[in-house]
């Protein structure tokens, strides 16, 4: 059986979007969880993982240590992942790398905590700059795109995982969106696997407490 080392469902952005993939896609895998930040960390992401970081994929003598390459290994077993359109799978693949290359005033400023309420938080203008280019991008694949469904790309696919963190961190810190983005999140958040990560991490926090 694969297998997917996480961190704790509540902060672990990385490890959402490759878990994100999997599950909407009906891949089998078991998580190995693993709890960060604590002094033991390092050891146990080691015992797993080559870079020393979550999420890493195991899959025989398989292994693939990035959110982006698991996303793309799984679209290797369910292609539906990626657009069919060579044109919008493109710009799929190019949102997808703009999220996993950038953003670090975002990722710096406003981190993923999935049951935490901070409106307002973290609002700098380096931040503010983030969230304007994220804004745009989703209204333009929504625009361009997303005839076929309610996702960036229409059809669920691997740009709505990479941005599924933001989505969190959107709700958490109270970001105004316009209406175009306010219903693609909700169809984000109406997915049973958002649903279920929200519910582990929920679980978590009370198991093992900060
Ligand atoms: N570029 C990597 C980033 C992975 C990453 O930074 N993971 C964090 C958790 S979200 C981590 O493993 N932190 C543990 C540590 O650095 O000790 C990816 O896309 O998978």
């Amino acid at each position: 059986m694969r297998q997917l080392v996480i961190g704790d469902k509540n902060l672990s952005s990385w490890s959402l979007r490759p878990w994100l993939a999997l599950t909407v896609a009906g891949i089998d895998f078991a998580e190995v969880n693993v709890r960060l930040g604590r002094p033991e960390t390092k050891a146990a992401i080691l015992r797993h993982s080559p870079s020393g970081k979550v999420p890493c994929l195991i899959d025989g003598r398989t292994l693939v240590w990035d959110s982006l390459a698991i996303c793309e290994y799984a679209a290797e077993l369910a292609p539906a992942l990626w657009p069919a359109d060579a044109a919008a799978r493109a710009e799929a693949r190019a949102v997808s790398a703009e999220m996993h290359s950038g953003f670090t005033a975002l990722r710096q400023n406003m981190p993923m905590e999935v049951c935490a309420s901070r409106p307002g938080e973290g609002r700098t203008p380096e931040v503010e700059a983030d969230v304007a280019r994220i804004l745009a991008i989703w209204e333009a694949c929504r625009a361009r795109h997303g005839a076929g469904g309610p996702f960036l790309f229409g059809a669920f696919s691997i740009a709505d995982a990479m941005y599924a963190p933001v989505v969190w961190r959107f709700t958490t810190y109270a970001v105004a969106v316009p209406p175009v983005v306010r219903a693609w999140m909700d169809a984000m958040l109406a997915l049973p696997a958002m649903q279920a990560w929200r519910a582990g991490a929920a679980a978590e926090l009370v198991a093992r407490p900060a």
